[in-house]
């Protein structure tokens, strides 16, 4: 394939652009080459600035689950745009995405919109040590809650993509507030609520990890933190940025049915627009501003255009639930091609799945924490990357990330990539 205009185009971004990206996963550092820059994408395709056609497994990192530019999201935003962009002011469409999310997610009576992942994580973690008035928090060690400050302790994705799980720039005061445990390991969690007795306000997890790869909590794992921060008066914050919405209505909470104390979720909810949301029960959620005194703002939080594409989005979800189970098939129909395909090549490989979510590790060994996911041969992925890349199939440029299906795929596409990991592994 040709990725001249992409080229040029980086070459450009670069001189204006940190890295030439608003996000450094995106710049193929961790695969090599440029990055790819799109021009279009519709259903389950990207159109690049070279006209290549690529079938897509990132889907925005997760949120087009029913396609990119899916005609109901489009035109509820094209619509609402008419009306004017951002106003500053309550509207009506706000309660409306709130009463939909709050019916649809368990354990939770009330939500505050956003406009990040990153931005619902932190204050969640907020409002979480508001209500218990204590101060450290437990994240898990390849887990990713976006940038802020707390979270940039053995972080995952981008992050450790970079060699950067540790930011220069976190002070140390943030990070000793930061306790570090290991995921799938409920004893290490114990040994650290053991040795800050009464000091943990919450422990924070993505039900399911994304971000160091797809990472699914090991049978007893989820219900075991349940148990412990219920004994300890810590509140148990599920990030559900990715599996909210995805993994079933409920998302990670009904699908595994363990309930979280509060939820946080990103990009789903906004049908690919910039929200975040985070919610829990009114007695937890009314400490906010300006009920409360734990404090959280924003210009364009609940923005119109904003909350039109999530409504949309989740009402289809909605009134069409079967697209859940739809989706789990097609992974699965995904994971045992490439299963077949990856043993008859007799490449070293583990493949993690759960519902529409699914990552190849090149790894000997079962894949369940951060430290296994780093045995993984990043060389070889590196040559899976552009292999697969060149037959025209765009996952995510690291290892460390998660494959998205989207519902626009077909079982036709879904061949087709099976053939291409077919024609890549026969070279790797
Ligand atoms: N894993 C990240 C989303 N949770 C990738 C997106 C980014 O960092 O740009």
């Amino acid at each position: 394939m040709i990725y001249q205009r992409s080229s040029a185009l980086f070459t450009a971004a670069q001189k204006v652009i940190p890295g030439g990206v608003n996000s450094p996963v995106r710049a193929f550092k961790a695969v090599g080459g440029d990055p790819i820059f799109v021009k279009e994408a519709k259903g389950a395709y990207l159109y690049d600035e070279d006209d290549n056609r690529l079938i897509d497994y990132i889907n925005s990192w997760g949120p087009m689950i029913l396609g990119h530019a899916h005609s109901p999201v489009v035109n509820a935003v094209v619509e609402k745009a008419k009306k004017g962009t951002s106003f500053g002011m309550p509207t009506e469409i706000e309660t409306q995405i709130a009463e939909l999310a709050v019916s649809m997610v368990p354990n939770i009576d009330k939500i505050r919109f956003v406009n990040s992942g990153t931005e619902a994580c932190m204050s969640a973690v907020r409002l979480a040590r508001g209500y218990t008035g204590k101060d450290k928090i437990i994240k898990f060690a390849g887990c990713y809650h976006g940038h802020s400050d707390s979270f940039l302790i053995q972080a995952g994705s981008g992050a450790v993509t970079f060699g950067s799980p540790n930011s220069p720039g976190v002070t140390k005061g943030t990070a000793q507030d930061t306790l570090l445990a290991r995921y799938n390991d409920l004893e290490n969690v114990a040994q650290i609520i053991e040795s800050n007795k009464g000091e943990i306000a919450c422990i924070i997890i993505e039900p399911v990890a994304g971000n160091m790869g797809c990472i699914p909590p090991a049978k007893g794992f989820l219900e075991g933190l349940r148990t412990l921060c219920d004994a300890h008066d810590i509140l148990l914050i599920f990030d559900e940025v990715m599996t909210g919405f995805r993994l079933a209505k409920g998302g990670a909470q009904e699908l595994l049915g363990v309930d979280a104390d509060i939820v946080t979720f990103g990009k789903v909810i906004g049908g690919g627009l910039p929200v975040g949301a985070f919610a829990a029960r009114a007695e937890i959620m009314n400490h906010l501003a300006p009920l409360g005194p734990v404090y959280q703002a924003g210009t364009l939080s609940g923005n119109p255009l904003a909350m039109a594409a999530g409504l949309a989005m989740l009402t289809e979800l909605n009134t069409s639930p079967e697209i859940f189970k739809s989706l789990a098939e097609k992974t699965e129909y995904l994971h045992n091609g490439i299963e077949k395909v990856l043993q008859h090549h007799k490449i070293t490989h583990t493949i993690n799945r759960v519902g529409s979510m699914i990552s190849i590790h090149f790894a000997k060994d079962a894949v369940v924490d951060f430290d296994t996911a780093a045995l993984g041969n990043n060389d070889t992925f590196k040559k899976f990357f552009h292999g697969m890349l060149d037959n025209g199939i765009y996952i995510a440029p690291s290892a460390f990330e998660t494959w998205f299906i989207t519902e626009a795929l077909t079982y036709e596409d879904l061949d087709f990539t099976i053939a291409a990991v077919d024609k890549v592994a026969g070279s790797l």
